[in-house]
């Protein structure tokens, strides 16, 4: 049971918002959330699918359509939110993405902006937007998503892997300026992770997405979720800084040599 104070006890009162929570991780989240009893604003780009989310969960559940590119929409948070519902307790930043394995030097330009637009840009200014509330209130808890890949550089992961280590070192900045405060801050840094859409994503090829995942038995969206609410779950004064999680066929093996370069 989430209790941010020794006198919270109703789970109905608590408000979380999850970014991209139209597939993959962010759907599992709000799921969970939703059952963990939780009022959850869920976002993303297709409206549809969240929608269906409040279809199936009801009025526990306000879809809200947001583009994190979308830099007026996410500075006009929380005011935007009906009334009601402005007043968000948790925040989760998942929405994001990869685009490419192209190596820098031929990487797409167009590609490099969209992921910083919505990996770095969209996430700090949701965040920024909703801080206020939180600090007045003196309650929160923002968790956000970061990679092994913003800790372990890997041949493709450039500007994708550098927009993770932006979100590790942010949430560890948030916590530094938050401090003195009740507002908790969190970076989950997953590794091999399948079921989501994120590969597809990437690589644009649902076949060439599959050949990622062949013969592992990677992380999926509800390991995820379990970890975002056993991090909320956890007394008031326990703040999970970073929790980097691995399939168990997944180590960092190592630095690579690469011999008789020409
Ligand atoms: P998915 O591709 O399955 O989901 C991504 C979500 O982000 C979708 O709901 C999508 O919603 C949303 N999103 C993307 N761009 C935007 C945008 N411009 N505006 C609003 N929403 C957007 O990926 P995952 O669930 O796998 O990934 C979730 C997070 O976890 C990402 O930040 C990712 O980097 C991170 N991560 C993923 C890992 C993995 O291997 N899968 C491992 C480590 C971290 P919509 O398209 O409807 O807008
Ligand atoms: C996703 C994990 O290894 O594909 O962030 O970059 S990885």
């Amino acid at each position: 049971m989430n209790i941010y104070t020794e006198a919270d006890q109703d789970m109905t009162s608590i408000t979380a918002l999850v970014t991209g929570a139209t597939a993959g991780f962010g759907h599992a989240v709000a799921e969970r959330l939703i059952r963990d009893g939780y009022r959850v604003i869920v976002t993303g780009r297709r409206t549809g699918r969240l929608e269906a989310l409040r279809d199936t969960f009801g009025e526990a559940v306000l879809p809200f359509t947001l583009d994190m590119t979308d830099t007026a929409a996410l500075k006009a948070l929380p005011d935007s939110l009906p009334s009601g519902w402005q007043e968000v307790d948790v925040l989760v930043n998942n929405a994001g993405l990869a685009l490419g394995l192209d190596p820098a030097q031929t990487a797409s330009f167009q590609d490099w902006e969209t992921m910083i637009a919505t990996n770095v840009t969209g996430l700090a200014l949701i965040t920024r937007a909703l801080l206020p509330g939180m600090v007045a209130r003196n309650r929160g808890h923002i968790v956000s998503l970061g990679s092994t890949a913003g800790r372990y550089p890997y041949p493709g992961a450039n500007v994708y892997g550098a927009s993770k280590a932006f979100v590790a070192q942010f949430m560890d900045n948030l916590r530094a300026d938050l401090l003195g405060t009740r507002i908790r801050a969190t970076c989950l840094e997953p590794g091999l992770c399948g079921g989501s859409e994120f590969s597809s994503v990437r690589l644009g090829d649902d076949s060439k997405a599959a050949e990622v995942y062949a013969g592992t038995q990677p992380i999926v969206p509800e390991d995820i979720a379990e970890a975002v609410s056993w991090v909320l779950s956890l007394p008031a004064h326990v703040n999970i800084n970073h929790m980097e999680m691995m399939p168990v066929c997944q180590a960092s093996a190592g630095l690579a040599v690469k011999r008789n370069i020409a």
